[in-house]
């Protein structure tokens, strides 16, 4: 749907016929006769990218000429998601696009579906990234994402089997494998059942076999497990990237130290190159367009060149392949530090790659170098502002040491000075066992200069603290960079903090948990370093991309300063009770819905009640976000209706989606019990159209902007205190959703923001949470005093989920009842109080607690 307002001047329109069918011609080498779908969407791509390289070039000849200072953005992660859609809208041609696509006989929504999603991310941190990107370009800021080019992004998640219930052949294909019946046998006579019978118009027939024979609602309920497939994202090559060969860069790793002429020196390393690909970052209609720059591993030509020389050529250039592994693919953990090897490699390699990148910039800016470069490196932290995401890219401390002392021979405390001047840290995470902490022996292999800065760092940190402190030894060990528990360990948070000028959490409540737990010590010595910046979200992406209707309306209100200015939209208060408006937003939702419930359909089989509550809860897979509660209450809502069939019930579709890390056991298991749970409660004829439960595979960036128009419900549901920010709680909000959610990260300001009347907050706060964790927290008090929880729990330990086999989530009954650092079963009651108010107060229904004979 394109706004009345963005209609196309012919001859852009004419323009963009004429240079896609350039690109069908020149750059794809097709006609029409044999070009596939994908053809045109490159064709697309690239008439779009051409419309951007013009401002691309300009900006940044700006930026040479007037030599701002640059801000630095370092992360391992940026989740882009797809760029077509994205990019027409901010430069401002979507309408001529769809127009041209329009006339050639396409549909422009058609091809944008055929892009790949840029996953290199895996959450909230690698989408946060991506948010920053775009909001740095539309507010006009000399900004660069520096990161890595991973040959295979976030994993694709599947569910083995199909779990969901949808009658498509696939899914009996893959059912009849998991069965073991081999080649032919009962499976596939039922799959080509279901072909002959669909092919006949008679999909009731279809619906019947699954009950009349049992099996595939047997296996179905096997499985629902997930399966993780390699995203092999660059397969078709991807049109928005330049690739710059011409800036290779060399980096180290392995070798020694040796002193020569008074003067430390890394020696014997292993050299690999890193790759520039730039991909452009358009600002929103202000011909801004900045630069995200990730490297890519290459193997020097002469790696390995020993084994030329036994003779050994074939085998030196197969192994060409374990330099270029550094860049191969996206560590595919949240909040879970591994301490791997090759993890680390990634680190360095972006982190020595980029500021490489950053000091030449700085040396060969117009202004300020007298002869051939700047050599003044004192006025740099003028010029350069370098934001580690998360301690990740921290090795950019070491490393901008080692390249001023080593390289550039300033004394200490210059180079210090400026690296400290440079540098700052954000954290996203206070759960411990994110925190990363590299052994001593494998930094001292991999980076023998950079422990022995980070050593020297330390040296001089303590003499501070010990002068500061009186030589208190507790003080001074909880502060240390360097940890001995355990084995000698590089706390990478504390050589952050104390590296950078600036140290900030993601809201308000995280950043205050970060002064008064986290880094106590820190910020009593250095109150003044530490601030809070509350996470945001790009509405142009996830308000003005992702729900075209929604933006028209509100435009149409209050004009269009909201997407450059979203504080604007308070504007729509005035409206706030005028009835006219009231139903063009519901209209707008409900239509949101059924186009979402559609889409549903289309991807699971499974018919959903479009005018049911969306109630949805889409993020990664963790006991920490509490995917469980929200499972005990679908459990407890099914109970209900078992109890009590005839009572009012509120329509509800309950949607879960996200992935659990490949080595998560716990977190595979909550999804595995959610597609049991559905699977028992959709096939139950009683519950009929009252509730439905759908796992919603393989959430990403492009599912979330399909998820958030539709949605009714928004699920921020975690223990108080562990969720830092939150972002999928903001675009939610954004489309119009209420919020059910905990007084955690966001949450709290923005319950503020829109009064307390307008979110249900319920649970425990973080001081009563900090209060119960020590007092004792005892599950089995919370199940013992509930009836409806302790029906649920004993339904969970029985089996009843998973056809009387009482093991299958024994693991999750003893986590719940005997080890739940979570506290899940603390706030069970909460969340039913709110669903109580939810039913008093909007839906005019009483909660009825009757239990009717067994
Ligand atoms: C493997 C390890 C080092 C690792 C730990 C943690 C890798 C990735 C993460 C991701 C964490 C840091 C993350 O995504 N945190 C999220 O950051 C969001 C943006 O600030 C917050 O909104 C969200 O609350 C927080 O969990």
């Amino acid at each position: 749907q394109i706004s009345v307002r963005h209609i196309a001047p012919v001859e852009n329109v004419a323009n963009v016929k004429k240079s896609f069918n350039r690109h069908l011609h020149y750059t794809l080498v097709k006609d029409r006769n044999v070009a596939t779908p994908r053809d045109y969407y490159f064709a697309l791509a690239n008439t779009v990218k051409d419309h951007l390289t013009a401002r691309w070039i300009r900006t940044q000849q700006y930026y040479y000429e007037t030599d701002p200072k640059r801000v630095y953005y370092l992360s391992l992660e940026f989740y882009m998601g797809r760029s077509l859609n994205n990019t027409m809208i901010n430069i401002g041609i979507q309408g001529a696009c769809d127009e041209a696509m329009y006339q050639m006989g396409m549909d422009l929504e058609e091809l944008e579906e055929i892009e790949e999603d840029a996953g290199l991310g895996n959450g909230g941190l690698g989408r946060l990234a991506a948010c920053f990107l775009d909001s740095m370009a539309t507010l006009g800021m000399a900004a660069y994402g520096y990161g890595l080019r991973y040959d295979y992004g976030i994993f694709t998640q599947r569910m083995v089997n199909g779990e969901q219930m949808g009658l498509d052949l696939e899914d009996l294909e893959d059912m009849e494998d998991d069965a073991g019946l081999g080649n032919g046998g009962l499976g596939r006579l039922a799959a080509c059942f279901l072909d002959s019978m669909a092919t006949m118009g008679m999909p009731a027939y279809g619906y019947g076999i699954r009950y009349e024979h049992g099996i595939f609602t047997q296996i179905i309920d096997a499985n629902g497990e997930q399966v993780e497939v390699p995203d092999d994202w660059l397969r078709y090559g991807n049109p928005w990237e330049k690739a710059r060969p011409e800036y290779m860069i060399p980096i180290n790793f392995y070798g020694r130290t040796i002193e020569e002429d008074g003067k430390r020196k890394w020696v014997d390393c292993q050299t690999v190159l890193a790759m520039p690909y730039d991909s452009p970052i358009p600002g929103y209609n202000n011909n801004c367009v900045n630069t995200m720059r990730l490297w890519s591993a290459k193997s020097p030509n002469n790696f390995n060149l020993r084994f030329f020389n036994d003779g050994d050529y074939i085998q030196a250039v197969l192994d060409r392949n374990l330099a270029e592994n550094i860049s191969r693919v996206l560590y595919p953990n949240d909040n879970s530090f591994g301490g791997k090897e090759l993890r680390l490699k990634q680190e360095y390699f972006l982190c020595a790659a980029t500021l490489q990148d950053v000091v030449r910039r700085f040396k060969h800016s117009k202004f300020g170098c007298r002869k051939v470069a700047r050599t003044d490196f004192s006025r740099m932290p003028e010029k350069v502002a370098i934001q580690l995401n998360d301690t990740h890219p921290a090795m950019a401390i070491p490393e901008l040491m080692r390249i001023l002392l080593d390289e550039e021979n300033l004394d200490w405390d210059t180079a210090w000075d400026i690296t400290n001047k440079c540098c700052a840290y954000t954290n996203h995470t206070i759960l411990p066992e994110a925190l990363e902490r590299w052994p001593i022996d494998l930094l001292e292999r991999l980076l023998p200069r950079h422990l022995e800065i980070i050593y020297t760092i330390n040296h001089n940190f303590m003499a501070y603290v010990a002068e500061r402190y009186n030589h208190d030894q507790e003080k001074m060990r909880s502060l240390s960079i360097v940890e001995e528990e355990g084995g000698k360990r590089i706390n990478m948070a504390h050589l952050a903090i104390v590296g950078s000028h600036a140290v900030n959490g993601v809201a308000r409540l995280h950043s205050e948990l970060i002064k008064s737990d986290l880094f106590y010590n820190f910020h009593q010595m250095w109150p003044e370093k530490f601030q809070n910046k509350t996470n945001g979200i790009t509405p142009r992406r996830w308000l003005l991309l992702c729900n075209p209707a929604l933006s028209d309306l509100i435009s149409d209100k209050i004009g269009e300063d909201w997407i450059v200015h979203l504080e604007q939209l308070a504007q729509l208060k005035q409206y706030a009770d005028d009835p006219n408006f009231q139903r063009e937003v519901m209209k707008v939702k409900s239509d949101n819905k059924q186009k979402l419930a559609q889409y549903l359909e289309e991807q699971t089989g499974v018919k959903v009640n479009p005018a049911s509550m969306f109630d949805i809860q889409v993020k990664r897979i963790h006991e920490y976000k509490r995917q469980l509660l929200n499972v005990l209450h679908v459990m407890t809502l099914y109970n209900r209706i078992k109890q009590n069939p005839n009572a009012p019930f509120v329509p509800r579709t309950v949607m879960i989606g996200g992935k659990a890390a490949p080595g998560y056991y716990m977190a595979k298991q909550i999804i595995k019990l959610f597609n049991r749970v559905g699977s028992v409660i959709n096939n139950d004829p009683v519950v009929g159209d009252k509730l439905k439960i759908i796992f919603l595979e393989n959430y990403r960036v492009t599912y979330a902007e399909k998820i958030m128009p539709g949605s009714d419900l928004s699920e921020q549901i975690s223990t108080a205190g562990t969720e830092a920010s939150g972002t999928g709680n903001m675009k939610f909000m954004l489309n119009g959703a209420l919020t059910v959610g905990t007084l955690d990260g966001a949450n709290v300001e923005m319950a503020e923001e829109m009064g307390h009347e307008n979110i249900f907050i319920f649970g425990m706060t973080v001081d009563e949470v900090k209060s119960l964790k020590s007092k004792g927290y005892d599950a089995k008090t919370y199940y013992e005093k509930n009836p409806e929880l302790k029906q649920v729990i004993d339904q969970l330990k029985s089996g009843y989920y998973s056809q009387g086999n009482p093991d299958e989530f024994i693991d999750i009954y003893n986590n719940l009842m005997y080890h739940d650092i979570y506290l899940t079963l603390a706030d069970y009651d909460s969340s039913d109080r709110t669903i109580a108010d939810y039913g008093r107060d909007i839906w005019g229904v009483e909660p009825n607690f009757e239990k009717l004979p067994d």
